[in-house]
């Protein structure tokens, strides 16, 4: 079976799902043979990016350093799995842009998830810190999160599970003959 390395850059707010689409999906392509991994919030801003808070230029320095490494695994082969609130259209072009000037693919996937559906679920108690000003500057709520213009996929999760919303992922890949 042949595949390319290339980057996936899933986008949303807080508890939009993209983490969980981007567990699902690596777990799916390492057991077919296709080497992945993922990176996200948990393992750059406890590592790498611990310098790095929420402000405008401390997310564009997030993005920029994760969009190096993510294009270093595509490079070595990877499907590599970016899931990043990445607010900011800005921020996202630069990573596309660091792939497309070392010729390696890149797909931004807009995981589309109501403000209203996020805050619902609050997994971790944020949105609600966020609405008490015990968290500043959160995406949503007291910052912005620009949408993507033209992303190569879009997925809706309100009424997709998380297998659906892995296989339009996966479709995608096939179309562009990744696997
Ligand atoms: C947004 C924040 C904030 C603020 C902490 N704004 O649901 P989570 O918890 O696990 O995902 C969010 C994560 C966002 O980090 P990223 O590296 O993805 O952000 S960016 O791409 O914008 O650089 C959330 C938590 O960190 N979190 N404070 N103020 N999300």
């Amino acid at each position: 079976q042949e595949f390319r390395g290339c980057t996936i850059w899933f986008t949303g707010l807080s508890g939009a799902g993209k983490t969980s689409i981007s567990f699902a999906l690596e777990e799916f392509l390492v057991s077919n043979g296709i080497p992945s991994y993922g990176l996200d919030g948990d393992n750059l801003r406890t590592g790498l990016n611990k310098n790095l808070g929420f402000t405008k230029e401390d997310r564009e320095e997030n993005i920029r350093r994760v969009a190096e490494v993510a294009k270093l695994f595509a490079d070595a082969g990877h499907v590599c799995l970016c899931s990043f609130v990445s607010p900011f259209v800005e921020d996202r072009e630069m990573a596309r842009q660091i792939h497309k000037s070392s010729n390696l693919p890149f797909f931004e996937v807009f995981v589309d998830t109501s403000l209203e559906v996020c805050e619902k679920r609050d997994v971790k108690g944020l949105y609600q810190k966020a609405r008490q000003g015990i968290i500043k500057g959160f995406t949503g709520i007291d910052q912005k999160y620009e949408k993507p213009e033209h992303p190569e996929l879009v997925i809706k999760t309100a009424n997709a599970s998380i297998n659906e919303s892995m296989k339009l992922v996966i479709e995608m890949l096939k179309e562009n003959e990744i696997i």
